[in-house]
């Protein structure tokens, strides 16, 4: 570990990193510095903590929904004290700039979200009192989640799944992502601070234990966001243990633009709909169709915006995007580009390695005259890479929206009334008019197609989180 860090920091690492001689390195994504080694734990430490789960739920649930909310929000409160450590860690591990839309952000979020988990009210529904009849609807802890998690947003993604489980009174055994372990150890430590023991056990491994995860006897639920191929495994893995599942497993958004859309005044909002963390982001935009008569004005006006947006090591404050965050995330971006060149794309801005800057860097890349079919339109760059594609009547656009195997977003941009009649037609969760990517505590969130099924945040992430219960009479 760097003797450079702040003492808060090399504190925070050395309460969560593997005993000495033991683990999985981890390198910073920017410099590629190594950071600390990883506990590299195993199916039986698994198997353990999901026994402590399960044992510490039944008190967990016994406290109230009062109490558990009021331990909530000093949990949040707690990762707030420790907001700007946990930012400088995730932004080393992660790659993500500490500004713009990025690790201070992500931080914000996960104190926002765990506050309106645990203050969300969710009553009882009178579902029948018609004098003959009486029936209640309650909503009652599932037992042990099991929450795996991806690398692009860590912790905001495990506080989504967390929070809202055990606001229920479940307990939660949480996998994070093998590229971003420690930071995600680090926020639970900190919320371990202030809940009871064994409420919420982190357990650091690979593959092989988030598939034992899915797949044990004790776990009532699991909560996933990650690919669409590690989703069929975990819908199979449900077939052994009846797990209920919420599976968040990104998309390839399409941005219709209207004609009559103003480029100047949309170019700001579309650029960060798509390369927000630099792209890797699972509603991110991804694919862009605009329309012909606007077309030339948007690719120019997104360009500028591009060209002034500042990239490099997240530490530096000046910064707002960073690298990729693997090797394999930045072969998939680099092929995809390559690819979409020897098919005649026209390289906007970008369009090779920004080796200048460090291994895992590649500059923003706008691709225009580009079609369907392409494999940089086809399949989810996950970087920062936009291809932008011409269309002449919006009936084509929406086809091309809804043409591909996946529906997390979509976005709609010009003339409100319009867009929303566009939106009505476009199969993704959501939709949205003249921004992208934009959530809210408040407001249900899910996929359809390949995207996955179930809701999180909102009384509906509740919900989700917990199995209903009649009581007739
Ligand atoms: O995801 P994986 P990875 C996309 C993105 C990226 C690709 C692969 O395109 O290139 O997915 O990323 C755990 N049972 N997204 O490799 O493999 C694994 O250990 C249970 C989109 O990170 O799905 C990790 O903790 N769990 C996505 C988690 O699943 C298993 C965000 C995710 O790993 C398992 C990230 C199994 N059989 C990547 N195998 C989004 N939704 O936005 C692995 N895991």
């Amino acid at each position: 570990m760097s003797d450079s860090l702040p003492a808060d920091e090399s504190a925070l690492i050395a309460r969560v990193q593997a005993p000495a001689g033991e683990g999985r390195a981890i390198l910073d994504a920017a410099t590629r510095e190594h950071i600390a080694h990883a506990p590299d734990q195993s199916v039986a430490d698994l198997d353990d903590a999901i026994a402590r789960a399960k044992a510490a739920q039944p008190g967990w649930d016994a406290l109230g929904h009062e109490r558990r909310s009021d331990l909530l929000l000093r949990a949040a409160d707690a990762i707030d004290a420790n907001a700007e450590t946990l930012a400088r860690l995730l932004s080393r591990e992660q790659g993500k700039p500490l500004n713009g839309p990025n690790a201070r952000f992500e931080l914000g979020g996960c104190s926002a979200w765990l506050r309106a988990a645990a203050t969300t009210p969710l009553e009882p529904q009178v579902v029948v009192d018609d004098g003959e009849a009486y029936a209640e609807l309650h909503y009652r802890a599932i037992g042990v989640v099991g929450a795996i998690g991806p690398w692009n947003w860590p912790l905001m993604i495990s506080i989504w799944q967390i929070g809202p489980a055990l606001r229920m009174g479940n307990t939660v055994v949480v996998k994070p992502s093998e590229y971003t372990p420690l930071s995600v150890l680090a926020l639970l430590a900190v919320m371990n601070e202030v809940l009871p023991a064994d409420v919420l056990i982190g357990v650091s491994g690979g593959r092989e234990v988030g598939a034992r995860l899915a797949s044990h006897p004790d776990i009532g639920k699991i909560m996933f966001t990650g690919s669409t191929a590690t989703g069929r495994k975990i819908i199979e893995s449900s077939a052994g243990n009846l797990a209920r599942l919420t599976l968040e497993l990104g998309g390839n958004d399409a941005g219709i633009v209207l004609p009559g859309a103003d480029a100047s005044a949309i170019a700001p909002d579309l650029f960060w709909g798509a390369f927000i963390n630099t792209g890797q982001t699972c509603a991110a935009l991804k694919r862009l169709y605009v329309h012909e008569s606007v077309y030339e004005e948007v690719v120019a006006a997104l360009a500028e915006v591009a060209e002034r947006m500042p990239m490099g090591v997240g530490l530096s404050e000046e910064n707002v995007l960073g690298p990729l965050q693997n090797p394999q995330q930045f072969d998939i971006v680099h092929r995809l580009v390559e690819d979409a060149k020897a098919h005649g794309g026209r390289i906007v801005t970008g369009g090779s390695p920004a080796t200048e800057l460090g291994e895992l860097f590649y500059p923003v890349t706008l691709v225009a005259d580009v079609a369907d079919g392409m494999a940089v339109v086809d399949e989810e760059q996950f970087g920062p890479v936009l291809p932008i594609v011409k269309y002449s009547d919006v009936e084509e656009a929406i086809a091309s929206a809804n043409g591909l195997e996946v529906g997390l977003g979509a976005s709609v941009w010009g003339d409100r009334d319009e867009a929303r009649k566009v939106a009505a037609r476009i199969q993704s969760g959501t939709v949205w008019i003249n921004s992208h990517g934009g959530i809210d505590p408040r407001i249900p969130f899910g996929g359809v197609k390949g995207s996955g099924y179930g809701l999180e945040f909102g009384v509906e992430g509740l919900k989700a989180v917990a199995v209903p219960q009649v009581i007739n009479g």
